[in-house]
């Protein structure tokens, strides 16, 4: 039960105001409350407002431009960048994207390379930015290094999250969205402040063995979804998102931050195609087809990744996003007390 109901556009409003008042230029904090608002209306709890107190913190410590403008380059390659000068990355995806989604109605697959950001975000919403263009997208970045590789013992990887989504026309597009490790690093977190148990398999304790205790897990790594599985993949986002784009690797992040309790910095790599480009001569409409597939999953009774999200989206906008009287006063306090807060 909650105690506090918001709408969308309240929330972004108190949420803009927190990051105005801590520093950031009205084109960061509207950018930043955007994703923020996304999270907690999406009931996406790791990614919604508990994040507001990392980036007051990541500001405080000035570890990120908080008035960096980002800068856009593009030609007619299929490549276009964004500097995002050390500031957000948020900004930055939204500045680049009209020019990534032009780029890819001429090309038929673009990508978008942002260096230099500070990091912290779902990627959900920048996904469902591309596939409400009509194509399809996929991101990727690393992050920190907190996450053992399969095998290993010591934090390497980052939690190093990778997204996908397909259009679907006028309805919700498929997205899925994850950490490679078993879980967030934010869900960790949550568990910690609640005082509850991680499920089995999530962490390593600093001596190696399994730990179910978030403070053990903190102090010591996180383990990759499926195995050799999650792990390969995650190393290849150090590669394509991190090596390739000439930015920082997830323990390059952590040993440039200094810490894993502010938001780190480094690049992203988003890849768009144009389903229709790519079909151009082959029988079929990809689209129907698609319908095929998901129609399929569905008639099993499995679910589409992303529909708790949208139902949650769905429910939030008719009713309002629930808050806690705990998230409230922390939302009044951080209005108040801006960067003192943290
Ligand atoms: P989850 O494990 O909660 O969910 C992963 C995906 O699987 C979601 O798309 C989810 O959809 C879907 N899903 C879950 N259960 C099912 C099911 N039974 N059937 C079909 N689909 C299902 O995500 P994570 O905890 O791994 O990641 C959470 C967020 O953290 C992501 O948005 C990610 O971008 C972000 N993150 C960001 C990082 C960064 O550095 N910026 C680092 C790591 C993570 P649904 O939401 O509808 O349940
Ligand atoms: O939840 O793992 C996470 C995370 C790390 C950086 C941003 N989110």
């Amino acid at each position: 039960m909650s105690d506090t109901t918001l709408t969308h556009g309240e929330l972004h409003a108190i949420v803009m105001r927190i990051f105005e008042t801590g520093g950031l230029t009205p084109l960061h904090a509207a950018a930043l409350a955007r994703v923020i608002v996304a999270g907690e209306g999406d009931a996406c709890k790791s990614h919604g407002i508990y994040r507001i107190e990392g980036c007051l913190r990541t500001i405080k410590a000035g570890k990120v431009v908080p008035d960096a403008v980002p800068q856009v380059t593009s030609d007619d390659s299929a490549i276009v960048r964004v500097n995002a000068g050390g500031g957000f990355s948020n900004a930055a995806f939204e500045a680049g994207a009209p020019v990534l989604a032009e780029r890819c109605r001429a090309t038929g697959i673009a990508a978008m390379v942002i260096n230099d950001c500070t990091h912290f975000a779902a990627l959900w919403p920048e996904i469902e930015t591309l596939t409400d263009m009509g194509l399809a997208a996929m991101a990727m970045c690393p992050s920190y290094a907190s996450v053992a590789p399969s095998g290993g013992t010591e934090p390497l990887m980052g939690t190093n999250p990778f997204a996908f989504g397909w259009p679907r026309g006028e309805t919700n597009p498929y997205v899925f969205d994850f950490a490679t490790s078993v879980a967030a690093r934010g869900e960790i977190e949550l568990h910690r402040r609640a005082g509850t148990p991680l499920p089995e398999g999530w962490a390593i304790a600093p001596d190696g063995t399994s730990t179910t205790d978030p403070e053990a897990a903190l102090a010591g790594a996180m383990l990759p979804f499926g195995s050799h599985k999650g792990s390969a993949i995650s190393t290849m986002i150090e590669l394509l998102a991190a090596v390739m784009i000439g930015d920082l690797t997830s323990p390059e992040a952590r040993d440039a931050l200094g810490t894993l309790s502010l938001a780190p910095a480094h690049g992203e790599l988003v890849i768009v195609f144009d389903p229709a480009r790519f079909a151009a001569g082959r029988p079929g409409d990809p689209m129907a087809r698609a319908e095929q597939l998901f129609g399929a999953i569905l008639g099993q009774g499995a679910r589409l990744p992303s529909q708790r999200r949208f139902k949650a989206r769905a429910e939030t906008r008719a009713q309002g996003i629930p808050l806690t009287t705990t998230e409230k006063e922390s939302l009044d306090r951080l209005l108040a007390q801006g960067l003192d807060a943290v």
